[in-house]
């Protein structure tokens, strides 16, 4: 079979029940999405290859499962995740690739150098999500440099207090093809898609979506931040009845304009201010709808009070819940329905959370502050910060960050494996902020270089916390807002986060360690 007629093939593949038998297709990563799209495609009756580099008991686990599971050959390894296989002595006729994975990374270069096509598990999802006797989900997208999980878990809560089954999906961490998998089914999905999962996708048509803000985020894998904002901007694409965007900023509203929708699609706007036609936004402390009302010329509907969201609300969590009640208002949920969706929401670890208040200096733990954008909006709402942040930089640039907030820097501590990006805009920019990096140099209890970097970056965070003690005043924060991701020192930013709070209640809250966990 030609490569062209490979491609006429898949372009019959729009439903669950069409003729997947025999498709060869290779799966790259068995993570999340790979082992989950691996198993989809046995279940369809596809031949199979998946391959990884991690040669892992974990992975070797995997692959027993998905062996047992149906006829699939696994390739586990750093040699065979560089060469395009075969599958059964053919060339693969199509590649589903897990996110992470970089186009121009050499199975996949190769894939694309010969005309296969490369779909991501969302685009398999959505094709495969209309399936006989179930029901067909209707999908609300969401992405955004930031917001992205608050905003589709306020968007489920939203959905299930309309009595629909509903589920929160992609990004979030739920691959999309469990969701669809799913025996009972759902009505509607709210869907977190990454610039990585949009980067694979084509034939999504969402109800409504939304691109919640743009800042400059993963441009060592996407190669510019202008492709990265490409990626991006095709949440929009094939939309039915609403694209959201995010008024005060005009880059998202820019894509709405260039994006090719369905006939009669709408572009609604959200807005922490007052709302003008045709968005959703705040008057006097209420969240208010002048976009999916009929009135709306001339009048707002009232969703839902900014309390309903807690005491404490930051401005960005006030957007990300109008933004998830337009994803939702667009596909029919009363206005009550929002209101109880927020109340019933509690927002997952690791964001702005107070960890400890002592002496008057309050600790905060914001590990899910990734990028630049997100430490900005954090650091924001304070005024007195030692800031710990660093990490892995993803090739940003730290100019703008620094330079709004070097009137709130108290001092900064560095964690992080080479935070000299950071460093050096600091340097630049805010050259009389006290710059402490602790860690560096830093050496085990047996006095040699400690290796294993999950418990260097938990040395690193207590080295770090000490520091900020010694510094900060009554009236200080100490703000742990990274503006990295955390992989080059633990698996995941939950557990840096975690580090920083066993940290804070062993050295200041006082609960100790031993001396050989110092
Ligand atoms: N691998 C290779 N070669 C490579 C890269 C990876 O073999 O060049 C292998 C790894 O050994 C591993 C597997 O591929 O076994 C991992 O694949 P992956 O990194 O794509 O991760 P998954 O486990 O499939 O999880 C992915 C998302 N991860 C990424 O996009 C990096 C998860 O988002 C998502 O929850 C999951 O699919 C389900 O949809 C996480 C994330 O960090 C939370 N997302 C980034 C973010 O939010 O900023 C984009």
């Amino acid at each position: 079979m030609t490569f062209e007629g490979a491609t006429d093939r898949l372009d019959h593949l729009k439903t669950w029940d069409a003729d997947w038998a025999g498709l060869r297709v290779v799966v790259a990563g068995i993570g999340l999405s790979g082992f989950s799209a691996a198993d989809t495609l046995i279940e369809l009756g596809a031949r199979v290859v998946v391959c990884d580099a991690t040669d892992s008991e974990e992975n070797r686990a995997k692959a027993d499962t998905l062996r047992i599971v149906g006829a699939v050959e696994v390739l586990l390894g750093a040699e065979p995740a560089q060469t395009l296989p075969d599958v059964e002595g053919s060339a693969p006729e199509l590649i589903v690739t897990s996110p992470g994975w970089r186009p121009n990374q050499p199975l996949l270069a190769a894939a694309a150098g010969s005309g296969i096509p490369i779909w991501g598990d969302v685009e398999l999802a959505w094709r495969v999500r209309v399936r006989e006797g179930r029901p067909t989900a209707e999908w609300l997208t969401i992405t955004g440099t930031n917001g992205k999980t608050t905003t589709v878990t306020l968007a489920e809560s939203m959905l299930r207090a309309a009595g629909l089954r509903a589920v929160a999906a992609g990004n979030v961490g739920t691959p999309l093809l469990d969701a669809i998998r799913d025996p009972q089914g759902y009505d509607v999905i709210a869907v977190e898609l990454s610039s990585f999962q949009l980067h694979w996708s084509s034939s999504i048509a969402p109800l409504a979506s939304v691109c919640l803000n743009l800042a400059e985020d993963h441009v060592d894998w996407h190669g510019s931040f202008e492709a990265y904002r490409a990626d991006k901007a095709k949440i929009y694409e094939n939309t039915q009845i609403a694209c959201i965007y995010n008024v005060e900023d005009p880059a998202t509203e820019r894509m709405v304009e260039e994006a090719d929708v369905q006939e009669g699609c709408r572009a609604i706007g959200f807005t922490t201010d007052t709302p003008a036609i045709s968005m959703m936004g705040v008057v006097d402390g209420l969240l208010v709808d002048r976009a999916f009302i009929e009135q709306r010329k001339d009048s707002a509907a009232e969703l839902a009070s900014v309390t309903d969201l807690g005491e404490v609300v930051p401005r960005h969590l006030v957007a990300n819940a109008l933004a998830a009640a337009a994803l939702v208002r667009a596909a029919g949920v009363p206005a009550a329905a929002v209101r109880d969706g927020l109340r019933n929401f509690s927002p997952s670890g690791h964001r702005i959370e107070l960890v400890a208040a002592r002496d008057g200096v309050l600790w905060i733990n914001d590990s899910k502050a990734t990028n630049p954008h997100a430490a900005d909006a954090s650091l924001s709402s304070f005024h007195s910060v030692v800031w710990i942040a660093g990490g892995l930089s993803k090739g940003v640039d730290y100019t703008d960050l620094v330079r709004r907030n070097v009137t709130r820097f108290k001092a900064v501590v560095l964690i992080g494996k080479d935070s000299s990006d950071l460093a050096s805009a600091l340097a630049r920019h805010a050259p009389d902020v006290p710059l402490i990096h602790p860690a560096a140099g830093h050496t085990g209890k047996d006095g040699l270089p400690v290796e294993n970097s999950n418990s260097d970056g938990v040395l690193a965070m207590r080295a770090a916390v000490s520091e900020s003690l010694r510094i900060a005043e009554d009236g200080d924060t100490v703000l742990m807002a990274p503006a990295a991701a955390s992989m080059d020192q633990f698996p995941s930013y939950d557990r840096r986060g975690d580090a920083f709070i066993e940290a804070v209640r062993g050295i200041v809250e006082g609960q100790g360690f031993t001396a050989k966990e110092l």
